[in-house]
């Protein structure tokens, strides 16, 4: 598959946070980290996993993947993570590198919101010298605030005209609007929901009124870019802290050190020690490739690994995709008995769908012409021809049987 079709996630949140430690760790990448505001403009594109139990257990075989990887029955699902520049209050209307970067999103699935739980940069980034001098909890309400606004900019755009011409053709708002939104990848599920928790009229737009409008794009906000907040930094003590009390306050976040999981996966590249992503342990394989320094860092994520079960970076992107975007996952096969692609890899693919997904959709995921010449598929487990209308289960093992041309 091509990189452009895998599902997005976006690392968001103001300057500082750590979201391009976040995005290096996921990814292996080497872009750059700097206390300066600003560092990345362009932002870094790159391939993260998600990881989850493969099914060759259940079908008695030892996979061969294509895309991804597996490593002791852990599928590892490519997916592809974007880190954008740093967020800072007004970013919506233009302020900091501003609107641009917003724009980066429109394709994602989902948000991980990168805060610095230390609390040592004030809400445009800037060092305040010293941890605890900022307190985190502010940052959760402006980043979602950032995004609503800018959803709601793009929506109120010319509302006037579009409203009154629903009306005057008595067309149906739903299935308009989410033309109207398809750049962001808006779907008409998402409308009605919004429209819904937002309790509007659909048949009387033009009433809707900019407060309206305000509101009915924070609900879209909530059910088409849902955020994930992922506390990093929980290496300093105060971090720690930080979590504890939103926790107490009833925020939803993963602890989370970045800075922790980019050591692991540098030592492990070095063949210094051995870790696989997201466990809760690591060993160590040679420690004369260790220098003091690093020796003490290990010491450091030990101790984290203890309070937390991770570093939490493997958790989040888990969490995003799985908990929170609900997304499911197919393995396509061309030899329904052997499991096997044309060239005789056993599951070769894992793909990532969002749920409700049919089969005539993955087909055309795969491959634009299987859209077209797809006739039936056969589920491998039962042997059974499945209809193209038929709608996917997680960890469903399927034949697409196209029309030969
Ligand atoms: N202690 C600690 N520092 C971190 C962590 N993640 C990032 N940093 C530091 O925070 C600073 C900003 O990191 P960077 O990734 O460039 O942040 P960005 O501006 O959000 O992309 C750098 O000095 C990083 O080394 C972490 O998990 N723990
Ligand atoms: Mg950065």
């Amino acid at each position: 598959m091509l990189l452009g079709e895998l599902p997005l996630i976006g690392v968001v949140g103001k300057p500082n946070s750590g979201k391009t430690t976040f995005w290096n760790s996921a990814t292996g990448g080497n872009a750059k980290t700097s206390p300066i505001p600003f560092t990345t403009i362009e932002p870094n594109e790159g391939v993260a996993f998600v990881t989850r139990p493969c099914i060759e257990k259940e079908f008695n075989v030892t996979c061969n993947p294509r895309s991804g990887l597996c490593i002791e029955g852990i599928r590892h699902i490519p997916i592809k993570l974007l880190d954008v520049a740093g967020l800072v209050p007004d970013a919506w209307k233009g302020r900091g590198l501003g609107n641009q970067f917003l724009d980066h999103l429109r394709q994602a699935e989902v948000l991980l919101h990168i805060i610095d739980a230390s609390g040592r940069f004030d809400a445009d980034g800037n060092d305040l010298g010293r941890v605890g001098a900022w307190d985190p909890i502010n940052d959760v309400k402006f980043l979602e605030n950032e995004i609503s606004r800018w959803l709601w900019q793009i929506i109120k755009r010319d509302w006037e005209r579009f409203s009154r011409r629903v009306e005057v053709e008595k067309r149906d708002l739903v299935e308009v609007l989410a033309i109207r939104l398809s750049g962001l990848a808006v779907t008409e599920e998402h409308i009605k929901k919004a429209i819904e928790l937002t309790d509007l009229n659909p048949e009387k737009p033009t009433l809707w009124s900019d407060d309206d409008l305000l509101r009915f794009a924070i609900n879209l906000r909530k059910v088409r870019m849902p955020i994930v907040i992922v506390a990093n930094k929980v290496d300093i003590p105060k971090a720690r802290e930080n979590v504890d009390r939103m926790k107490e306050a009833g925020i939803e976040c993963i602890p989370a050190s970045a800075l922790a999981e980019l050591i692991l996966i540098k030592l492990t590249e070095k063949g210094a020690i051995r870790y696989i992503r997201g466990s809760n342990s690591f060993e160590v394989l040679n420690p004369n490739l260790l220098s003091n320094k690093e020796k003490k860092a290990l010491e450091m994520i030990e101790e984290i690994l203890d309070i937390y079960g991770s570093t939490g970076v493997q958790k989040a992107i888990n969490t995003a995709v799985f908990d929170v975007t609900k997304m499911i996952v197919v393995y396509p096969v061309a030899d329904e008995k052997n499991l096997t692609d044309k060239q005789g890899r056993v599951l070769p693919d894992a793909i990532l769908v969002r749920q409700g997904t049919t089969l005539e959709e993955l087909a055309g995921m795969i491959h634009s012409d299987f859209a077209k010449t797809l006739l039936y598929g056969i589920n491998a487990r039962t042997k059974r021809k499945l209809p193209k209308n038929y709608v996917l289960k997680d960890n469903d093992v399927i034949r697409l049987v196209v029309a030969a041309r």
